[in-house]
């Protein structure tokens, strides 16, 4: 590491660790305190740990953290900090750096007054890590001297914390390796969520150095530093759009203990990108933050437009929508004391923190405006032109709804529905293409499996404003099939099927429609995606035959192994399409629930999806090709 010149402390106690309750507890129950011993489980661990370091850095002792994946899955997380506390903590008689890893919630308020980011599921504490390792080692660089001590078996102290030689650089390391005992589906990290979340927490942090190295990867390191933060992660999220405005509009501030961060741009699109993030976490569900924003973004604008004579005075005011249309904007908050609400407790409930983001982004914005007239007249123009469609666009979706064009009675001609009603049994295959649909239909049990085929690519929902959306008759195919409605009315009760399974052909028009649909369910239907109804289809890649028999491959390993298995002289056929195979086989390798993999889609990929969503569809061929070479796991062989 090259950077140690932060400023040293040694002004802190190692008191004031609260002495909760052991180990054992984190190893019965770890769902409890990581959510789940799946791979998402899994993560938890480094985001714990990396957590604490990046809390050094917010307090302004560390501005470099390097996270390190090893081949066997061994996690060492680096920091630049004042170092852990080594002395005999006053309540537990052990060293601090042992109770910080061998009791639970130790290590939340010590240091007095520290920042603390973690929250959620976060912030269960070091111990919660050492208990679900192998082993875990902490190396601490303090005061001229280097300290180790190691844990085995579930955070069993191997010695004490011993002093190991002399050191004239200052920071923290620990190294692990999770238990397979305890997270026995897999231990191996997911190299791209590891990858975004870094750079995420980066663009969070501006200043703080990340470096990742992926020693399972190539390339294997990564880099990441934005001193602009936030202002950073808006140019990123619009690098494949247009931005109607040149500069990236910045605020911050700071209220009764509370940062607030918020950044801004413009896009010539008409879906607002509107991210809200407490303490580095994504408040999907938004909050108190995200309110306070959009109260002083309306009020602003309006008032900007009104005395600008922009918008005359008999005229309607704009709306929340109007203004946000196109708009591109992060909006982070630190809090020392967060509360977190909703159904995934990503709703940040703090009521102070509405007026205090409200103000200080309402202050900012207004200078800005006046100070810039010419970016200010384009937003204005676009908000008032959106103000007009919307009113355009109620007029059309009246006249859908009066129509009853999204009754269930009014079922899609193209749709092979299924014959039973329960929904909880009922699947929906959203198929691209005639033929395939047509082989679907052929192969599939007619009792739970529906079919829908699409007719070449739905509507992008990016560049269409609300009525074109409605007119689109793949969509609302799709929305009567589904029967839940769409946007505030949405009623998951009245949805049809349980599984909506996106059935795509393996080349890139296959994950352009892909990334279509996701990005329609994302915008319109997400609480379809988050509760998890969402899946896609996995067709095989290759068939394999030898005489009479046959093998399917979905992946390259996959087909390797059948040729060895088969010998020599086999016929391989490459599937191009589902077209390319017949109602049985489609049956046989995609459609049967006992052979199929489907993959549910995430909240997380939905979003990525609509983030990359430009760059998939642009004509720039270098991008696309790197995304989807990137991401070869999820979108597997795509022709480019
Ligand atoms: C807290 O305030 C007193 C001085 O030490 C501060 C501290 O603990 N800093 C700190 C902890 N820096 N880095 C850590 C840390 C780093 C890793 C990788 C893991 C853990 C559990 C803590």
């Amino acid at each position: 590491m090259s950077n140690f010149n932060t400023p040293v402390d040694h002004s802190y106690t190692a008191d004031d660790i609260q002495v909760l309750e052991g180990l054992e507890a984190v190893r019965k129950r770890p769902g409890m305190y990581i959510g789940s011993t799946s791979q998402r489980g899994l993560h938890h661990l480094i985001w714990e740990i990396v957590d604490n370091s990046i809390d050094e850095a917010l307090a302004g002792y560390a501005d470099h953290i390097v996270v390190t994946i090893d081949k066997e899955n061994i996690v060492t997380v680096v920091d630049n900090g004042r170092g852990m506390p080594v002395g005999i903590h006053e309540k537990t008689g052990k060293s601090s750096v042992e109770t910080i890893f061998t009791v639970l919630h130790a290590g939340g308020k010590f240091g007095g007054g520290a920042y603390k980011v973690s929250g959620g599921l976060h912030g269960v504490g070091a111990s919660v890590v050492n208990a679900l390792s192998e082993w875990l080692e902490v190396t601490v660089h303090l005061n001229g001297k280097k300290y180790f001590m190691r844990f085995v078996e579930g955070g069993k102290p191997e010695s004490e914390l011993k002093v190991v030689g002399d050191t004239d650089i200052h920071g923290s390391t620990v190294r692990f390796k999770a238990d397979p005992l305890v997270f026995t589906e897999t231990i191996e990290y997911d190299h791209n969520v590891i990858k975004d979340r870094l750079q995420q927490i980066a663009f969070l942090n501006k200043g703080i150095k990340i470096d990742f190295i992926d020693e399972r990867h190539d390339p294997s390191n990564f880099t990441y530093l934005y001193k602009g933060g936030i202002k950073e992660y808006v140019a990123y999220i619009n690098k494949n759009k247009t931005p109607i405005h040149p500069e990236i509009v910045y605020v911050e501030g700071e209220e009764d203990g509370i940062q607030v961060e918020v950044a801004i741009q413009y896009n010539d699109g008409y879906m607002p990108n509107i991210y809200s993030f407490c303490n580095n976490i994504n408040t999907h569900e938004g909050g108190t933050h995200e309110e306070g924003f959009r109260l002083s973004l309306t009020r602003i604008i309006n008032n900007y437009a009104k005395e600008s004579g922009v918008l005359k005075k008999d005229e309607e005011a704009l709306q929340g929508e109007d203004v946000r249309e196109g708009l591109t904007g992060i909006i982070s908050v630190k809090h020392p004391d967060p509360q977190y609400e909703g159904q995934t407790k990503t709703k940040l409930g703090n009521s102070e923190v509405r007026k205090i983001v409200s103000n200080i982004f309402a202050e900012q914005l207004e200078r800005y405006l006046l100070e810039n007239p010419s970016d200010a007249k384009i937003i204005i123009d676009k908000a008032v032109v959106a103000s007009k469609a919307r009113l355009a666009a109620k007029k059309a979706r009246e006249l859908t709804r009066r129509k009853g064009a999204l009754e269930i009675s009014s079922l899609p001609g193209k749709l092979a529905d299924c014959s039973s009603r329960d929904p909880q049994l009922c699947e929906i295959y959203i198929v691209e293409g005639d033929s395939a649909g047509g082989s679907a239909k052929l192969g599939r049990n007619r009792e739970f499996q529906a079919i829908l085929p699409l007719r070449g690519k739905i509507l992008n929902v990016e560049k269409a404003r609300a009525h074109r959306i409605f007119d689109n008759n793949e969509i609302r195919s799709m929305l009567t099939a589904f029967g839940v409605g769409f946007g505030d009315e949405l009623d998951l009760a009245k949805l049809r099927y349980h599984k909506i399974v996106i059935m795509t052909d393996a080349d890139v028009d296959g994950a352009h429609i892909r990334t279509l649909l996701l990005t329609f369910f994302y915008r319109f239907l997400k609480p379809l995606v988050e509760a998890g109804h969402i899946y896609i289809a996995q067709p095989p890649l290759y068939k394999i035959s030898k005489g009479n028999q046959e093998r399917y491959a979905y992946t390259e390993e996959q087909l390797d192994a059948f040729r060895l298995e088969l010998g020599e002289k086999t016929n391989i056929q490459r599937y191009k399409g589902l077209g390319e195979m017949n109602a049985e086989q489609l049956w046989d390798t995609t459609m049967d629930p006992s052979v199929r993999t489907l993959i549910k889609v995430s909240v997380e990929n939905a979003m990525e999806a609509d983030m990359v969503f430009d760059m998939l569809m642009g004509d720039e061929v270098e991008p696309r090709r790197n995304y989807i070479v990137e991401n070869a796991q999820f979108v597997k062989n795509l022709d480019i």
